[in-house]
């Protein structure tokens, strides 16, 4: 395929605009009394700009009209990635600009309302026109980006929105990638680029969430913060109202919720304190007792001249700590009984799914998981209501991955992802499951550039949030590391076995033990396993076990479990196993149709290590619950 140089599109739209969301509240859309919301989910028209430049939709202003008055165009499900909807690969593989349209109707009676235009999320770069113009642009995959649109609407007729995202990744996104032109001529067409990535997963592209519309009063709600604490038989709510609009707010009433319905604790201010006498705390899910996590609301109700603005939200009673050798929740010890995940499933790619969602949170009980990581960027929405609901604790990742050319330490990336980090906190610091914020995964952390860099990303983090420990994955070793020093516990990913003595499993426990020990009188921090796995290739046996083998995965499994358990009590706080399943990747010669480390398949079948990791994981019970389990046997399935 001929392609053309991308960028320069990229660069004309993106060049002096002020990008992010950092200033404003990101509050999640729930309805209320005040609040109404129209879904904009389903099939919207979609054109690739397969232009050599890929920048002719800009030149000829693509959204100035229906797309379909522009070329052709293709039905696309929104939410889904675009890669793997169609039988082309031209499209499976397509790098620059992708553009959507559809039509929506607005209420007459939304006119006296603020209307809010909100993405969930779309992979990378956004720019967004509604009745041809333009209301907002984003930088980054994985977040929430909205705006008041009011002013750009037709009320009582049908209206416009069109989107144009660029999946390219360049020295200062995050994940940072590059683009190669292969100038060649004799092997390669002229402008023939390629996309390199820098992370070990499929770069999805196109609108991965949902799309809403939402109304408020013109004077609302925009954020809250809440902090909880535990002093004696009390919880402690903090709060924080910001309202928006005008004219300004007339009075507040903040009110805690309990699971019944009744009001336990209220205030008549913006910010303050709220005391819950003998609260449900909550607390990570137990096999033992299979609960629901318990959850408040803090209900706001905003009153001005243009209404009242009611917003509900779902909160959980507990505190977090970090000791030299533990990770505390509500002053009880927590082992991270774990696994690390992606979000991607077939078909869909990246795209939102209600059914592989409630697949996923069943397959982590069944498996007696209590925690996961987001690796390697942040998750849906409705992944984390379900982990806040059912009490799977969370290390909330940034998509800070494949940090690795000095370019990717510059001052340009440094900003962007102190942005990201406030994008992630802003929308995040409510949730009870997150415990611990992860602002990368395996940096080139030994490189001297990368000290005042992490020194940085992690000071901007604590500073957005004062409650909750910091750390980022390292694969480096306590000599290696330059930034190890800044983080509140230690994430190691470690393949001992598989990147390294590939087949010898008899060293692991050796090798990793010897590596964790060292690591531990350097730092005197809690150390967690956040990644160690072997590819295996489901059906595949070889006795005696070789690589790529069920065997393989649950002998080298067991060798690390031996490992871990001489360590918990010491200084190890959990164990994350890579991968919960299996996920796809760039193509290279180590993958063979994606990373093959799943316990379960692409398809949520479990291979033998998946019941190796659910023995384990029921034995140990869990540490951290109002009343600590004894170990018990498989009480599911
Ligand atoms: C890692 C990375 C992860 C890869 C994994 C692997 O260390 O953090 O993204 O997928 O190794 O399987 O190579």
């Amino acid at each position: 395929m001929s392609r053309r140089p991308i960028m320069a599109g990229v660069a004309v739209c993106f060049m002096g605009v002020v990008l992010g969301v950092a200033g404003k509240g990101m509050l999640y859309p729930r309805e209320s009394e005040s609040r109404n919301m129209k879904n904009l989910d389903g099939m919207w028209n979609f054109r690739a700009d397969a232009s050599p430049s890929r920048n002719q939709g800009f030149d000829q202003q693509w959204y100035k009209s229906p797309l379909s008055q522009t070329g052709p165009v293709i039905p696309m499900p929104v939410p889904s990635s675009f890669n793997d909807i169609t039988q082309e690969k031209a499209l499976r593989d397509y790098v620059g600009w992708v553009w959507y349209d559809r039509e929506f109707f607005v209420s007459t009676d939304w006119r006296k309302h603020r209307v809010v235009l909100r993405f969930d999320s779309a992979h990378y770069y956004s720019v967004v026109w509604v009745n041809s113009q333009e209301v907002m642009q984003h930088d980054g995959g994985h977040l929430p980006f909205e705006e008041d649109i009011n002013s750009f609407l037709t009320f009582g007729s049908s209206n416009r929105v069109t989107i144009a995202v660029n999946n390219t990744l360049t020295p200062h996104t995050l994940p940072p990638g590059s683009v190669t032109y292969k100038t060649d001529t004799t092997r390669y067409p002229a402008g023939y680029f390629v996309q390199n990535v820098q992370m070990d997963f499929f770069n999805y592209g196109g609108i991965h969430r949902h799309v809403r519309l939402y109304t408020t009063p013109n004077t609302y709600v925009d954020d809250i913060t809440i902090t909880t604490d535990i002093a004696v038989s009390k919880g402690v709510v903090n709060f924080n109202v910001d309202s928006g609009g005008s004219p300004g707010a007339t009075s507040v009433k903040v009110e805690v919720v309990d699971k019944a319905g009744n009001v336990v604790g209220s205030a008549d201010r913006m910010s303050g304190v709220i005391t819950v006498t003998n609260p449900h705390l909550w607390y990570p899910y137990t096999m033992t007792t299979d609960t629901p996590a318990y959850l408040y609301v803090l209900k706001v109700s905003l009153v001005s001249s243009t209404g009242t603005d009611i917003y509900r939200l779902p909160f959980g009673i507990r505190t977090v700590h970090v000791t030299d050798s533990q990770i505390l929740i509500n002053n009880k010890p927590f082992y991270c009984q774990g696994v690390a995940k992606h979000e991607d499933s077939d078909i869909r790619g990246k795209g939102l799914d209600y059914a592989l969602i409630a697949k996923d949170f069943n397959l982590l009980k069944w498996l007696g998981v209590n925690c996961f990581r987001t690796s390697h960027y942040p998750y849906a929405e409705e992944i984390m209501d379900q982990a806040d609901q059912q009490g799977i604790m969370v290390i909330d990742e940034s998509p800070g991955v494949g940090i690795d050319e000095d370019e990717n330490f510059s001052n340009i990336s440094l900003l962007h992802h102190m942005e990201v980090m406030s994008e992630l906190v802003k929308r995040d610091k409510n949730r009870p499951s997150v415990f611990m914020w992860s602002v990368a995964n395996e940096p080139r952390s030994d490189k001297a550039i990368s000290e005042a860099y992490f020194r940085s990303v992690i000071g901007h983090t604590r500073s957005l949030d004062h409650t909750r420990p910091v750390t980022f994955v390292s694969d480096q070793t306590h000599t290696s590391d330059k930034a190890l020093q800044f983080v509140d516990v230690i994430c190691y990913n470690r393949y001992d076995g598989w990147y390294s003595d590939l087949g010898h499993t008899e060293l692991i426990q050796l090798q990793l033990g010897t590596d964790l020990d060292a690591t531990r009188v350097k730092y005197r921090k809690p150390i967690i396993i956040t990644e160690y796995g072997a590819d295996t290739i489901p059906g595949l046996h070889g006795d005696p076990s070789v690589s790529f083998t069920e065997e393989y995965q649950v002998e080298f499994l067991e060798e690390y479990h031996k490992l871990f358990d001489a360590k918990i009590g010491k200084y190890l706080v959990g164990e994350m196993v890579w991968n919960f399943a299996d996920f796809m990747t760039v193509q290279g010669l180590q993958r063979v149709v994606g990373n093959k480390k799943g316990l379960l398949t692409r398809q949520r079948q479990p291979k033998p290590a998946a019941f190796t990791l659910r023995s384990r994981y029921l034995a140990m019970g869990n540490i951290t619950s109002p009343t600590p389990s004894v170990p018990v046997l498989p009480v599911i399935g």
